[in-house]
């Protein structure tokens, strides 16, 4: 027995010194401290010892498992400790390293402009107000003195969703919205999608407006003038010079097209304002006493002004960006080029 145990002990110590895993160290449990393992065959053994050597053998047996016990758990913890060392090593994480980028999106060119032109107006009092894109005849013309059959309702090319039911051709049937709101006075800035039946280099089926309109006691010609002459400067330099001159809206009377002084050459005459030294920007007026009948407002006490830019024509002029479709094609090659 002394021999069989002696036996033992060395190939545990040699087996031990294999075990690097947790596998390892389940193949060396089985194959000693298991119920068919070395250590129970030598129990068994003890069927073979005479009578009288069995206590002593006995003894020196349960020794030799409680050794074998006490090696596997040594071993055990050996085998735990090397797997977390290998694990910390392997997950360990330089925080001195420096960040990965995240590239981060950027502002549309057309939400930057939108953005300073509300800016401007807010300064001077200005709030916001969106309209439905779906609008019906009566808010998206006939309110506006653009009566059935009137030559601008052909001039527009408008989209038709139903019989009376139209894509709003302007954001005006928004300001029509805020004039029936019955609060006066008003100074409100309407920003929105619009659409027409018109498509080149410099026009789209879809594209924005932001039209402005102050109703009020007194408003005049000059208050137009003294906005819009607030509003170029912000945007395009404190040097540039507004102009008007006369033209026709139904919805407005004077009707004027408000050019700026050429931002590119100073007015000297250039390939951008065509020589001319004048750029025209938007269009505007005062509101047709009709229109202010339409909406329940007494032409005799109060007067409006009113203006509409188109965003994509003062983006175009403000980048030189020649092509309107570049707007929309979303290209990142394009829209990185404006951070803002
Ligand atoms: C342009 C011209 C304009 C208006 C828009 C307006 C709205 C109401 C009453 C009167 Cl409710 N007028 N809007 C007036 C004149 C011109 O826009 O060329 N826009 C790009």
């Amino acid at each position: 027995m002394q021999q069989k145990i002696a036996a033992l002990r060395a190939a545990l110590e040699a087996d031990r010194a294999k075990v690097a895993d947790k596998a390892a160290l389940s193949a060396f449990w089985q194959k000693y401290l298991s119920k068919n393992g070395e250590v129970a065959g030598l129990m068994k053994g003890l069927r073979d010892v005479a009578k009288e050597e069995r206590p002593a053998a006995g003894k020196i047996i349960n020794e030799c498992k409680a050794w074998a016990e006490a090696q596997y758990q040594e071993l055990a913890a050996a085998v735990e400790q090397a797997e977390l060392a290998a694990r910390n090593a392997a997950e360990a994480v330089d925080i001195t390293l420096p960040g990965t980028p995240r590239p981060t999106g950027t502002l549309h060119p057309l939400t930057l402009i939108k953005n300073q032109i509300v800016d401007v107006f807010a300064g001077m009092g200005f709030e916001v107000f969106e309209g439905p894109e779906i609008e019906d005849d009566d808010h998206c013309f006939t309110r506006l003195n653009v009566p059935k059959n009137h030559p601008a309702r052909d001039m527009q090319d408008t989209f038709y969703v139903a019989e009376d039911i139209v894509l709003r051709t302007h954001t005006s049937p928004g300001q029509i919205r805020v004039m029936d709101r019955g609060q006066l006075p008003i100074k409100v800035l309407v920003p929105g999608r619009v659409f027409r039946s018109d498509s080149d280099a410099t026009h789209s089926p879809m594209f924005h407006q932001m039209e402005g309109l102050v109703v009020d006691k007194g408003i005049t010609l000059c208050d137009l003038q003294g906005m819009l002459d607030k509003f170029v400067q912000a945007l395009f330099g404190p040097e540039v010079k507004t102009r008007l001159r006369p033209s026709y809206f139904p919805f407005t009377e004077p009707s004027v097209e408000v050019d700026v002084s050429c931002f590119e050459c100073g007015g000297k005459g250039c390939p951008l304002c065509k020589g001319t030294g004048w750029i025209e920007i938007l269009g505007g007026g005062i509101v047709h006493q009709q229109v202010l009948k339409n909406c329940g407002i007494d032409p005799g006490v109060y007067s409006g002004l009113a203006f509409g830019i188109g965003i994509e024509r003062i983006a175009m002029l403000k980048y030189g960006i020649n092509n309107i479709g570049l707007l929309f094609e979303n290209d990142l090659r394009f829209l990185q080029q404006f951070q803002g």
